[in-house]
This record gives structure tokens, C-alpha cells and sequence, in this order.
């Protein structure tokens, strides 16, 4: 859409707009009457995440992607301030059909309207549904994804869950959709929800609900065990404007259906395109005994302080720093302000040398970054070809949930009140992205490089040998680092040896998130 076309929208009505511009003539009715106006953002807005284009500068690239008819949460990131999962099943399929098309898709909010304070709502609301959630309410055509049809708890030993210690709303397949709801107040989502349950009335049941909000204060943007979260995202052609730099551009098809770079593109039904698959996981944090065990093994080398020592171990096993500086690019020490700067903090690569000589081997290092860090686990960054890594690209739209560690937790380091993170990806294939992340990279001891060293180990943060003990080799840099005693550079398959899980699955589900013409197809089928 360009710059005259937005103004156009500016001054009609968002339902006015959809009915008069021709681009726009599928989309289901929107709200007639404009919404209370913000004055305050319900996104946060670190310093070290990078900033949502707005709508202005997505119009100026060449074929935007339909932002109009995208729902807000599958581009818009981590930057939610409050949000509620709230889970249910569908009793009466008819009126839950009919208020949809009626009151609940005009409640729905868009890509567009997330992307400025003047058009965003009060509370921003999305929808999405299971597999049995579509088929209960008669949307019988396949989209086209194995594991979305066959739900998460089916996939507990592909993923390496334990069943067991799911949440019970979450085991089976009864949960047939989620309402997401996001604002800068708990007491604005709680009058959304309530307006939306009276909408709907008994034609829902809630299944489960999770309350997921920002920490406070100067940990906000942080997840629990402290760490800057949601700073890389992949640039999405068509819509991220500017790309950072170390950005991968990836086609949108990765993420939208029916779009370039979907690799099931031409045979997607046509109600589902510019929808998204939604993996929802439960992932409860044991910050304290992750803080215990940091405190008990600081890493060593006789120049470092015992508080640094547990420091560099903690940054090594995430691959960044709690201020979100990456150890690749500050490998002995944080760095506050490289942390703060979007424009550096995520550009680099794992490549030892920029240029090579021919026939060198340029990746099998694990100074700066062992090869298990959360972050080279999930993003190789060109340990791997582009061909290779950017097709298991998620955009990353999770929040934390639970309150903040309690003194007489942390005296203990004993975990008694569950706090975790409300982790939610969005991709056009359930294997592709999430699914595959998790049981191909994060939960393989040989990867990445399982040839230089076969038992490099899980992701020390959320891979999982069955919650046992995990051996992770280069996690000590005792090689390679100038300027260390002998002795850290004799061993480089030490390895470090993490008694536990301090990420555990409470379940989840996999959902689709149509486009809101895609809901208004669901509605009338
Ligand atoms: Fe991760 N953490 O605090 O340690 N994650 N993650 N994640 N994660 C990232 O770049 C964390 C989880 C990805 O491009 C950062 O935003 C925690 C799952 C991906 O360089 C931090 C949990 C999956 C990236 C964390 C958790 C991923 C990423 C660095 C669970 C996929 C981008 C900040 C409780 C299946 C990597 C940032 C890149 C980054 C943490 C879960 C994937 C700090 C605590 C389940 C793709």
C-alpha cells in the first residue's frame, strides 16, 4: 500500500476502507466506529530490540506484504507488554460460526493497526485454531501439515517431551483454539475477555488459560533467567523495512502461507493464505537452581572473579550476554552498550575469517561461541549453508508468564511457584520450523559439528536428554583464548555437566492463525 493510499485509510474508517479500496473487497467487515485512541504504546520497546517498521515504510517497499489482512501477532514479535492465552473448545459450532463472522472478526486486530500507537487498540486481540478446532467447525479441506493435523501431544517423543508432565488441558487433542490477548493492562485484557465470552457465551468452553506479561522495571525484555529476549528476528521480505544489519532477509513464504519461499505455495487452499502456523509451548524456568548452578560452577581461569566466572558460563550456554551483547562479539566480557545498539548487536556471523584463504576451514571454533549455545543451536549463522539454515528461519513472538523469584526462593534455590516462558513461533510448516528446531538441532548431542567433537551435547538451555544430567563439551573456553594459563588451553573437549533441566515442557499445542479473510471463509463454512 503507498504513502496516499494510507492516508486514505487515515481518514475513512478501517471498514469503510475495506469496502471502497478494490484491493481490499474480500475482507470480512471491519469495526464502523472508531476505537478509544492510545497515548501509550502496548508494545515495550528495549533499547536492544530492533523497532517494527511502520506502516509507512512497509507501503514504500515494492509489493507489500497484505498487512491489512495479517493478524498482529505473527510479524509483530516479542514486544507485548501483558498477554493472555486463553484456550478453549468449541460446544456449538453454529453460533460460534455465526458470532464470529459477526462480532469477533471485527474485534480482530491486523498488522497494520499493531504498528502505530494511533491505531492500535486498547486491547489487541487474535484468534487461532487447532486441527480439531477447524475440523469442529467443518473446515474439512487439508491445509497441507502433517503435524499441525496431528497436534502437539502426539509428537511428545519427537519433540523429547514427557507426557507426564503436561498440563492436563494440553494432553489429547480437546483444545480447539486460542484467543490471544495483548495491552499494557491486565485489567484491559480482562474486560476484552469478558466482552468476548459474553459474545460468545456457551458456544465456548475455557480449556486453560496462561497470563503472560513483561518483568518489571529494568527486566523488562528480559525472560526469567535474566536474559535480553527477542532481539533477533529474521527480516521478512515484503515487510521489515529497514533490515538490520546481520538481519537474513527471508522470503515471507517462510512464515505465510501461500507466499513466496512456502514451499507448499501453489497447493495451499486459498481461504488459508497469509495465515500462519502458531506453536504454543509451556516452557516452565527453575531460575534458582539455574542460578545455583551457575554460582556452583564458575568457569576458571585465574583472572576471573568467581561472580564473572558464573557469569561467562551463563552467557556461553545462551550464546549472549543478560544485557543481550553476543559472546562472539564480547567473548570475556559484557558489553552494555553493544548490547543497546540494534544496528550491532546481531550483526556477526560464526565464520572465523570474513575472507578465507581458499581451501581453510572457517568454521570449527568454538572460542568466542561453543558450538551448543542456545542461539548457534537454533541460528547457525553460517556454520551451515543459506540453503540449508533459512529454510528453519520462526519469527519468535513469545512473553514470560509467573511472577518474579521470591527471597525465600532464591535462599533455597528451590523452585516453589511456576514461572517460565510462554514460548509461541510462527511458520508456514510445523516441521520446518518449530518441530524440527527442536528434535534436529536443539536436542542433538552432535550438532553442530558433531564431527570435530560427536558429543558437543544438547542446547544447555531447553534441549533435553529426558531430564537427566547432560554432558556439553565447550562450554569451558579453555582453548584458544589469548592471554590464559596453560591450563586452560589443554582440553578441548572438557566437558561441563548440567545436573538437570532448568527448561521443562508443561505441554502446548499447534494452531493456525488465519488471515482475517481466511476467518471469515471459517466462519461461513
Ligand atoms: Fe530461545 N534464553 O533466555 O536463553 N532465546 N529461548 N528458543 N531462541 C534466544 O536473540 C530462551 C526457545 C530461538 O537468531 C535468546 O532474541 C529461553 C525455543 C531462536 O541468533 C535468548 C527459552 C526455541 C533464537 C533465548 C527459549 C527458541 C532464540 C537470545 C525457553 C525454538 C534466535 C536473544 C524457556 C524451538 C537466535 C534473541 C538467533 C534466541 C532464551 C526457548 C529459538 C536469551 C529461556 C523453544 C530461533
Amino acid at each position: 500500500m503507498r504513502k496516499s493510499t494510507l492516508f486514505l485509510v487515515s481518514v475513512l474508517s478501517l471498514g469503510q476502507f475495506a469496502t471502497a479500496h478494490p484491493g481490499a473487497k474480500d475482507l470480512p467487515p471491519r469495526r464502523r466506529t472508531p476505537q478509544p485512541r492510545r497515548t501509550k504504546s502496548l508494545l515495550i520497546s528495549p533499547a536492544a530490540l530492533p523497532n517494527l517498521p511502520t506502516a509507512d515504510a512497509v507501503a514504500d517497499l515494492d509489493d507489500p506484504l497484505p498487512i491489512d489482512n495479517i493478524q498482529s501477532d505473527i510479524l509483530a514479535g516479542m514486544k507485548k507488554n501483558k498477554e493472555l492465552f486463553f484456550f478453549f473448545s468449541v460446544n456449538d459450532a453454529a453460533t460460534f460460526k455465526t458470532k464470529l463472522a459477526s462480532d469477533i472478526i471485527p474485534l480482530i486486530t491486523t498488522t497494520t493497526e499493531i504498528l502505530s500507537v494511533d491505531t492500535q487498540p486498547v486491547t489487541a486481540v487474535n484468534i487461532a485454531f487447532s486441527h480439531t478446532g477447524l475440523v469442529t467447525l467443518g473446515v474439512s479441506e487439508s491445509i497441507g501439515d502433517p503435524d499441525f493435523d496431528a497436534g502437539q501431544f502426539s509428537q511428545t517423543s519427537t519433540i523429547g517431551d514427557n507426557p507426564s508432565l503436561w498440563e492436563p488441558a494440553f494432553a489429547g487433542t480437546s483444545i480447539h483454539g486460542v484467543i490471544l490477548l495483548a495491552s499494557d493492562t491486565v485489567a484491559n485484557i480482562n474486560t476484552e475477555l469478558a466482552n468476548i465470552q459474553s459474545i460468545l457465551g456457551s458456544s465456548i468452553t475455557e480449556s486453560h488459560r496462561l497470563q503472560g506479561g513483561a518483568r518489571p522495571g529494568s527486566e523488562e525484555g528480559h525472560e526469567h533467567f535474566g536474559y535480553m529476549d527477542g532481539i533477533s528476528q529474521p527480516a521478512v521480505n515484503r515487510f521489515t523495512n529497514p533490515v538490520l544489519p546481520g538481519q537474513t532477509p527471508v522470503d515471507p513464504g517462510t512464515f505465510l502461507l501461500g507466499e513466496l519461499g512456502d514451499a507448499s505455495q501453489d497447493s495451499r487452499p486459498s481461504w488459508a493464505i497469509d495465515g500462519s502456523f502458531l506453536v504454543f509451548r509451556k516452557l516452565q524456568q527453575f531460575v534458582p537452581e539455574f542460578n545455583k548452578f551457575l554460582t556452583d560452577n564458575p568457569l576458571e581461569d585465574g583472572v576471573l572473579s568467581p561472580a564473572e566466572g558464573s557469569a561467562l558460563l551463563g552467557a556461553r550456554m545462551v550464546g549472549r550476554w543478560k544485557s543481550g551483547a553476543p559472546v562472539f562479539l564480547a567473548p570475556t566480557a559484557d558489553d552494555p552498550v553493544l548490547a543497546a545498539d540494534p544496528t550491532r548487536n546481531n550483526d556477526f556471523t560464526y565464520l572465523i575469517d570474513s575472507d578465507p584463504a581458499p581451501g581453510t576451514e572457517n568454521h570449527f571454533d568454538q572460542d568466542r561461541c561453543p558450538f551448543s549455545a542456545h542461539i548457534r543451536k537454533v541460528h547457525p549463522r553460517g556454520d551451515l549453508s543459506p540453503g540449508a539454515e533459512n529454510q528453519h528461519f520462526i519469527i519468535r513472538s513469545s512473553i514470560p508468564y509467573g511472577p518474579e523469584v521470591t527471597a525465600a526462593e532464591a535462599a533455597s534455590s528451590t523452585t516453589t511457584v511456576d514461572r517460565g516462558l510462554a514460548f509461541v513461533s510462527y511458520q508456514s510448516s510445523v516441521f520446518n520450523g518449530f518441530t524440527f528446531l527442536q528434535s534436529i538441532w536443539i536436542n542433538n548431542v552432535g550438532f553442530i559439528f558433531g564431527k570435530v567433537d560427536p558429543t558437543i551435547g544438547v542446547d544447555p538451555i531447553i534441549g533435553s536428554l529426558g531430564g537427566g544430567p547432560k554432558n556439553i563439551s565447550g562450554l569451558d573456553p579453555r582453548f584458544g583464548v589469548p592471554d590464559r594459563s596453560v591450563d586452560f588451553l589443554d582440553d578441548p573437549e572438557h566437558d561441563v555437566v548440567l545436573p538437570r533441566d532448568f527448561v521443562v515442557s508443561r505441554g502446548g499445542e499447534y494452531f493456525f492463525s488465519p488471515s482475517l479473510s481466511g476467518l471469515g471463509s471459517i466462519a461461513a463454512a
